[in-house]
C-alpha cells in the first residue's frame, strides 16, 4: 500500500468514530433555520453540508485543510526549480490534511505517471464528437466514457461490496481521474486548436509540467499550471461543480459518472465559465474602443454600466458567499505583478479592478462588488500563449477534480447517504408566511 493510502486509512479511522458520535450523540442539535427566501433563493448560507477538505470564510476567504492560499503555497513542497507546490504534494495534503515529505510526493508523482493512461477509446469519443463541439461538452464527454474503467463500479457489482470498505475503491477511481484528467484536457487542447498534433507525456515531469509540457508551452508555464490546478481545486461543498460531484456520488455512482456531471455544472456561465466570459468582455470592450485608443478609467466605467443597462452580469464579479475580494484572484494578481507587470491585458483587468467595485456598489444589486477567481485567470493563459478562451474552463475543470475527488473519497469513508432534502410547495410556503 503507498504511503499516501496508508496515511488516508489512519486518518479514516480517527475520523469515523468523531462523525459516529456527533451523529449518536448529538444528532439532534440544531446548526441553522431556513427562510422562506432562502428556501427560494438557491439555499444560499444554509449550512447542511459537512467537508474538512476546505472551508469557505466570507471576508477572509478558502483554507485548504485548514491552511489559507499563502501559508498552503509557503508549507508544501515545492517542484525543482518551481515556485509552486506541485500538485501532486497538494493532492496528499487535501486527501490527508497532513503535510507531505519530498519521499511522499516523489511516492504519488510515480504512482500518477502508471495511473495517467488513458485508453485510447476515450480519444475516439472525442474525436467522433464535430470539432466546433466546446472543450467543456468533449471533457465531460471524455470522462464519462472511461466510466466502464471504474473499480468502484466493478467492486460494487462483484457481490462483495462492503460499505466499509467502499472508500478504497473510490479512492482507487479518484486518483485514476485526477492522473488522467490534464492528460485529456492536453488532448483536447491539440486536438482542437493545434491541428491534432500532439506531444507525447514525458516521464520526468510531474503533473504541472507534464501538462504543460503536453500543451506545448515552455516554463514559467509549468509553474502556471501548478498554482492554477492548486487555486481552482476546492471552494469548500456548496457550490455547484462541487456540491453536484458529491450529490452524484451520494448515489453510489462512481467516480466518473460524479465528475462529468460536476463538469457540466462548471460549465455554466454563472460559475467557471465566467472565466471565458471575462476574457470575451475584454475584448469586445477593445474591439468596441476602436484600434490605437487607450482604456481610461472613463471609458472603462461607461463599459461596465453598459453591460450592467444591458441586464448582464459582470463576469469574474460577485460571489455566492464571499464578502471581499478573493484571495484567489489576489494569488493570480501577485504572479501577474512579479511575471508580467506590464503586459497590456494585465493594467486593463488592474483598471477594471479599480472601477468595478465602485460601479457595483452605486447599481445597488450584488452582495459582493469584488472580484473572484475568473477575472483574473484568463488573463495569464493569454499571456502564455493559450489565446483559446473557451478552453479556459477546461483548465479550471482539471483543478476542481482534485477537490471533488478528493470530496468523494471521504464520503464513502464516512459513509455519508444519499443526498436527498425536502421540497415544499409554493401553497406551503403562503401558509407558513400567513401563520407569521
Ligand atoms: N454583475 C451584475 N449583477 C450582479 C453581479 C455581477 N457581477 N453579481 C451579482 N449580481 C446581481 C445578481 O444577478 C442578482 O440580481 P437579481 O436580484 O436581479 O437576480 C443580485 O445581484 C444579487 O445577487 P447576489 O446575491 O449578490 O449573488 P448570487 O449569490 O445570487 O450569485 C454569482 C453569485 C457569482 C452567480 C453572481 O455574483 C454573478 O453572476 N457573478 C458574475 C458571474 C461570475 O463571475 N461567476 C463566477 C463565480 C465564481 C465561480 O464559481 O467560478
Amino acid at each position: 500500500m503507498s504511503q499516501l493510502k496508508a496515511v488516508l486509512q489512519q486518518k479514516i479511522e480517527e475520523q469515523r468514530p468523531r462523525t459516529q458520535r456527533l451523529l449518536k450523540e448529538f444528532g439532534n442539535v440544531v446548526i441553522d433555520q431556513v427562510t422562506i427566501e432562502q428556501a427560494i433563493r438557491g439555499a444560499r448560507d444554509v449550512r447542511c453540508l459537512v467537508t474538512d477538505i476546505s472551508y469557505l470564510d466570507p471576508f477572509e476567504g478558502i483554507r485548504f485543510r485548514g491552511k489559507t492560499i499563502p501559508e498552503t503555497f509557503e508549507a508544501l513542497p515545492k517542484a525543482p526549480g518551481g515556485e509552486y507546490p506541485t500538485v501532486e504534494a497538494f493532492w496528499y495534503f487535501l486527501l490527508t490534511g497532513e503535510v507531505p515529505t519530498q519521499e511522499q510526493v516523489d511516492e504519488v508523482i510515480a504512482e500518477w505517471k502508471e495511473r495517467r493512461v488513458v485508453p485510447e477509446y476515450v480519444y475516439d469519443v472525442i474525436r467522433a464528437l464535430p470539432k466546433d463541439t466546446h472543450p467543456m461538452t468533449m471533457l465531460s464527454a471524455g470522462v464519462l466514457a472511461m466510466q466502464r474503467e471504474s473499480k468502484f463500479a466493478r467492486y460494487y457489482n462483484s457481490g462483495e461490496f462492503n460499505k466499509n470498505r467502499a472508500w478504497e475503491y473510490m479512492y482507487e477511481d479518484a486518483s485514476d481521474l485526477v492522473a488522467r484528467i490534464p492528460m485529456i484536457a492536453a488532448f483536447i487542447y491539440r486536438y482542437k486548436f493545434k491541428d491534432d498534433v500532439h506531444i507525447p507525456p514525458d516521464r520526468d515531469l510531474d503533473m504541472g509540467a507534464n501538462f504543460a509540457h503536453m500543451m506545448g508551452v515552455p516554463k514559467p508555464y509549468d509553474d502556471v499550471s501548478r498554482m492554477y490546478f492548486i487555486l481552482h481545486s476546492d471552494h469548500e461543498s456548496g457550490n455547484v461543480s462541487a456540491h453536484t460531484g458529491h450529490l452524484v456520488a451520494s448515489a453510489l455512482s462512481d467516480a466518473y459518472y460524479a465528475y462529468s456531471a460536476a463538469l457540466n455544472g462548471l460549465a455554466g456561465p454563472l460559475h467557471g465559465l465566467a472565466n471565458q466570459e471575462v476574457l470575451r468582455w475584454i475584448m469586445e470592450f477593445q474591439a468596441k474602443l476602436g484600434e490605437g485608443v487607450e482604456p481610461t478609467r472613463e471609458n472603462v466605467t461607461k463599459a461596465l454600466w453598459d453591460t450592467l443597462n444591458a441586464g448582464q452580469v459582470i463576469p469574474g464579479y460577485g460571489h455566492g458567499v464571499l464578502r471581499k475580494t478573493d484571495p484567489r484572484y489576489t494569488a493570480q494578481r501577485e504572479f501577474c505583478l512579479k511575471h508580467m507587470p506590464d503586459d497590456p491585458l494585465f493594467k486593463l483587468v488592474s483598471m477594471i479592478y479599480e472601477v468595478a467595485p465602485g460601479v457595483l456598489m452605486e447599481h445597488g444589486k450584488a452582495k459582493n462588488p469584488w472580484p473572484n477567481v475568473d477575472a483574473q485567470s484568463g488573463v495569464i493563459q493569454w499571456h502564455y500563449g493559450v489565446r483559446e478562451w473557451d478552453f479556459y474552463t477546461v483548465l479550471f475543470g482539471v483543478g476542481r477534480a482534485l477537490g471533488v475527488m478528493a470530496n468523494i473519497t471521504w464520503d464513502r469513508a464516512l459513509g455519508y447517504p444519499i443526498e436527498r432534502p425536502k421540497s415544499v410547495t409554493t401553497a406551503m410556503l403562503e401558509e407558513w408566511a400567513a401563520a407569521g
